[in-house]
């Protein structure tokens, strides 16, 4: 075990018996949505793991302790700091934990404390990716040399296109990083289910899911997944609306000048601002669609692995 890493005890008793765990990202918390809907959609979408006969671990980083299993006092502690937390990728993460500092966790940030407790399946509502620009710019997320180091399956409803998502797909691709869409034939855009780049694979049932990611940890594969779950029909966004806020606010990124780890977050923010409060209410509930969808597929791979 890693003198690091504090696991909950209801995850350590979960993971002991073989029973199914879903982690949980923090930068979503701190800097993917306001507060208090932030918090709320958290503890709600922990509820949406239970519902569904999982025990969910978000994860964090609090006092330089790497945590798997936050308390609601926890949850509700990250929501309102908001931006004020470090957002920890990678290469944060020794500093946080030396100087005993918070930290909202990324999805790679995630996948590294998930990996550390034996937490295989978590749940998200989109991935960083190659940005557009990235010829001129390199800017290219962490989380996808993560998705292909570390062994955690990622269930998202794609990649916004604040992104370049045929380029996000080419390095998952040189990568070797397994990319399946979940009942869809193509791979999803997160406030839309069509994006318009087919689907790399796609499987229709969370059992065949659960045989691949068993199959590849079996071969010794290293890296995890991206599981891509479009958003429900009922909750997507117009294209039209959605594409044009994206647009301008990759636009506004360029023109201020905004670099490194702060791109992602100033995008988001945006795109919410100039989409009123409908994005979020699509983004909430893409990311409830994400959890029920790692539930099904933590259990299918929990009875696979006690045999
Ligand atoms: N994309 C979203 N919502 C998010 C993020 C990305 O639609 O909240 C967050 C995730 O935590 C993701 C991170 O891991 O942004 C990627 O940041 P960067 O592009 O700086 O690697
Ligand atoms: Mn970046």
């Amino acid at each position: 075990m890693n003198d690091y890493l504090d696991i909950a005890p209801e995850v350590a008793q979960a993971l002991k018996a073989g029973r199914p765990v879903v982690a949980l990202e923090s930068t979503i918390i701190s800097h993917g949505m306001p507060y208090p809907r932030n918090a709320d959609t958290a503890l709600e979408v922990e509820a949406v793991i239970r519902d569904n006969g999982a025990v969910p671990a978000t994860i964090a980083i609090l006092g330089g302790r790497l945590k798997a299993g936050l308390t609601e006092a926890d949850i509700r502690r990250l929501g309102e700091a908001g931006h004020a937390v470090a957002k920890v990728s990678r290469r944060d993460l020794p500093g946080i934990v030396a100087g005993g500092a918070d930290g909202a966790t990324t999805v790679a940030g995630t996948m590294i404390i998930a990996a550390m407790a034996n937490i295989r399946v978590f749940a998200t509502g989109g991935i960083g990716g190659v940005h557009r620009g990235a010829e001129r710019t390199m800017d290219v997320s962490a989380d996808l040399d993560e998705l292909a180091r570390t062994d955690v399956a990622v269930v998202c409803a794609g990649a916004k296109s604040i992104l370049d998502i045929p380029k996000t797909l080419e390095y998952l691709e040189t990568k070797g990083v397994p990319v399946l869409v979940y009942r869809w034939d193509e791979f999803p855009a997160f406030y839309t289910s069509s994006s318009g780049v087919p689907a790399p694979a796609r499987m229709d049932d969370a059992k065949a899911i659960a045989a691949m990611l068993f199959a590849k940890r079996r071969l010794g594969f290293p890296g995890g997944a991206v599981i891509a779950n479009p958003i429900p029909n009922a909750n997507e966004m117009a294209p039209a609306v959605i594409n044009e806020a994206i647009d301008r606010a990759v636009a506004e990124a360029e023109a201020t000048g905004v670099r490194g780890k702060d791109v992602t977050p100033f995008l988001l923010a945006r795109v919410k601002d100039l989409t009123g409060g409908d994005s979020l209410e699509s983004n909430i509930a893409l990311v409830k669609n994400n959890a029920r969808l790692a539930a099904e597929l933590a259990a299918e791979l929990a009875a696979m692995e006690r045999g």
